[in-house]
């Protein structure tokens, strides 16, 4: 039975990505912060599966004896400060987690076992003002923000410890992917839950950012998939991981409001709060070499996403409004 480390394992991608390889078979050891409390509420489901441990990306100690005690076969780098605008807020901690942190893990593996094997999260982010359309495995970077930046980084190092020890150590340039379990202030959830606050009599407008970025969004669960056939690639790469569509936040309100019947022009208020400093204005991803070589294809597509997404966050909101009455 293989084991796997996933850093990060209590994000939205860890917990897909726990799922899918508890499925093959794996043994799981998930790396969590120490925390004051310890609700780990995408995994709770599965959490008796899990070997949860102790560890952080600041402390490179602690990364050595995780990789020491449980001798991974596949390290899964999920982990990182992930939330654009506050990385111009906490540049630093973004650069020490999101970059550095990557090398920390990387000199553990190097110091413990470099026969394992690595995947880190890289992000379309790393294009930024984009210089080619669509952008690919070749396409150079341009990160408009620090965790663009950092993302940046963490790419580099991957590929320079694959050139530099042989390490199989893999960098998925995945575009946006979202799920019911993304995180709040992301803009498609906010907007999913938006619509059911809304739509539940909870709330009466949704005040959002910049309406016309567009992004190539897919499914989640989908994306982890393609991290693993990374890893059983016949050697380490780069790989772009992606739809192939783009999409603006305005469409994405289009659908969303309009899947419960409701109209976003009424009820959405584009609030300059919400601009970031500097914008990445179109994204949009050549996922030809990862259909080529791992056989990776995305399932759902931009429309079915969206409404799971509602879907999801009319039922939650729904049952927490029960909650209360009663
Ligand atoms: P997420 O939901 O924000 O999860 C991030 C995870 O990192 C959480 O488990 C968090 O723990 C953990 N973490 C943060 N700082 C840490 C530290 N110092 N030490 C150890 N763990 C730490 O992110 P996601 O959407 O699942 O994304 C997973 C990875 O893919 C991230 O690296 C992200 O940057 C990258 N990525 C995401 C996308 C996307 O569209 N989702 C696209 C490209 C790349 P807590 O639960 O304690 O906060
Ligand atoms: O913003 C615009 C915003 O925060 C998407 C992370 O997972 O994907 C994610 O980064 C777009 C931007 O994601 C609001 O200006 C408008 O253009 O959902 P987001 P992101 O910045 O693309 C990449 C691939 C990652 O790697 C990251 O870790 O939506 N937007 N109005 C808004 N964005 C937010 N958050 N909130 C708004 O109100």
């Amino acid at each position: 039975m293989p084991t796997a480390l996933i850093t990060g394992i209590s994000g939205q991608d860890g917990s897909y990505l726990a799922e899918f390889l508890l499925g093959k078979g794996y043994q799981v050891v998930g790396m969590v912060r120490r925390s004051s409390t310890s609700i780990y509420e995408r995994i709770e489901h599965i959490q008796d599966s899990l070997t949860i441990i102790q560890g952080d990306l600041h402390d490179q100690s602690s990364l050595v004896s995780i990789l020491e005690e449980h001798q991974p076969d596949e390290v899964y780098n999920l982990a990182a400060q992930s939330f654009v605008p506050t990385s111009w807020t906490q540049a630093i901690l973004t650069g020490e987690v999101t970059a550095l942190g990557v090398t920390r893990m990387l000199e553990a593996i190097r110091l413990v076992n470099p026969k394992i094997k690595f995947y880190q999260a890289s992000s379309s982010e790393m294009f930024g003002k984009v210089v080619e359309v669509p952008q690919r495995e070749t396409t150079p970077f341009y990160p408009r923000s620090p965790y663009g930046v950092a993302k940046v980084y963490g790419h580099w190092i991957t590929v320079n410890y694959r050139e530099s020890y042989g390490i199989f150590a893999a960098s998925g340039i995945l575009f946006n992917h979202e799920s019911p379990r993304r995180g709040l202030e992301f803009v498609t959830r906010k907007i999913a839950h938006g619509v059911a606050m809304i739509k539940h009599g909870l709330s009466k407008e949704l005040r959002l950012g910049n309406l016309e970025a567009r992004r190539d969004w897919g499914f989640a669960g989908d994306y982890v998939q393609a991290m693993w056939r990374m890893l059983q690639h016949d050697h380490p790469d780069n790989f772009v991981v992606g739809t192939g569509e783009t999409h603006s936040v305005r469409e994405f309100c289009e659908i969303a409001f309009g899947h419960v019947g409701l109209d976003y022009n009424e009820y959405v208020v584009e609030d300059p709060r919400f601009y970031r400093p500097a914008e990445v204005d179109l994204l949009i991803s050549d996922p030809a070499k990862a259909h080529r070589e791992l056989g990776w294809e995305p399932s759902i597509n931009f429309r079915q996403l969206v409404e799971m997404m509602v879907d999801a966050d009319m039922k939650r909101v729904e049952q927490v409004k029960k909650q209360k009455q009663g």
